[in-house]
């Protein structure tokens, strides 16, 4: 429980399996420089609101994150990444939906969970910080452990891997054996491939190809994070950020019937609308409902 203020927030425990069977994560980056929607919600108040309208349109989770990962990113150190993203997340809190805090700083972890947070998104796996894991299992923290190769100022300028899938899922693997040995509940965890971050179009493709692998060899069910990326732009012609949204819904569909269990994208209403229709039709499926 935090204190901030009059207000109390109640933090709830996460536990992946109390997650919608296909959840959807909303992404609200504070930040004015980031992947997709760099400078658009900077602002504490615009960057809430748009939390607000991500929760309405049906989100279960909402990722809040102060320091850009796009390629060629330059950090942000910690005291202005707490300081854009803490008053965010003390708002959210007390929507009904969990908050997930998106660092790789154990310091910035540590005070958005005192403001509410539930989980850390750590797109370096707890292997940014040495005092990431700990401070997640203090908190008995849900943690979202993704794979990474470089670092996002360097992570494109020539990735390479022996067989991707295989590499990545023994990274994730380990990842989560390292957070489980400090303390972190297995069921709390997410393992995430970590699109576009070191990967070609062909690592991105195989994959998301290879999705049932991953899970199965990083031993915790999956994130997936293919929002607006620019493998998506490059299979569809080099199209631009803000017309890959229908390639973002083809690849969260695509995630969803490969087991993924919750897929982080910008666009709310699109995915959750799928996830619904899916649900739909698996259980006519299962029901045998004919046309
Ligand atoms: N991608 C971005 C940032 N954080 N976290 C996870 N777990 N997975 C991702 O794929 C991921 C992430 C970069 O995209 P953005 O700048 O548009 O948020």
């Amino acid at each position: 429980m935090a204190q901030r203020g009059s207000r109390v927030t109640v933090r709830t425990r996460f536990t992946v399996s109390t997650l919608p069977r296909r959840a959807v994560m909303g992404v609200v980056n504070v930040t004015p420089d980031s992947f997709s929607d760099g400078g658009r919600f900077l602002d504490s108040g615009a960057a809430i609101a748009h939390g607000r309208a991500l929760a309405g349109a049906g989100a279960a989770l909402l990722d809040v994150g102060g320091e850009s990962t796009r390629p060629g990113a330059e950090p942000v150190d910690a005291d202005e990444e707490a300081r854009r993203v803490i008053p965010v997340i003390a708002e959210l809190a007390s929507l009904p939906v969990l908050i997930s805090v998106d660092t790789t700083k154990a310091s910035v972890a540590d005070a958005a969970l005192a403001a509410g947070a539930s989980i850390v998104n750590d797109v370096s796996a707890g292997t940014a910080d040495p005092d990431m894991l700990s401070v997640v299992a203090a908190a008995d923290a849900g943690f979202v452990a993704m794979h990474m190769q470089g670092t996002p100022r360097t992570m494109q300028r020539d990735p390479g891997y022996d067989d991707v899938t295989h590499d990545v899922g023994e990274y994730l693997r380990r990842r989560v054996a390292a957070a489980v040995a400090t303390g972190v509940r297995r069921a709390a965890i997410l393992a995430d491939p970590g699109v576009g971050f070191g990967k070609t179009l062909e690592h991105n493709l195989a994959l998301l190809a290879g999705l049932p692998d991953l899970a199965a060899t990083a031993g915790v069910p999956l994130l997936v994070g293919a929002s607006r990326k620019t493998f998506i732009g490059r299979v569809l012609g080099d199209l631009p950020v803000e017309e890959r949204e229908e390639g973002t819904l083809a690849v969260s569909v695509w995630c969803f019937g490969r087991g993924a269990a919750v897929v982080r994208v910008h666009d709310v209403a699109s995915s959750v609308r799928a996830a619904r229709l899916l649900d739909v039709c698996d259980r006519a499926s299962q029901s045998g409902v004919a046309a």
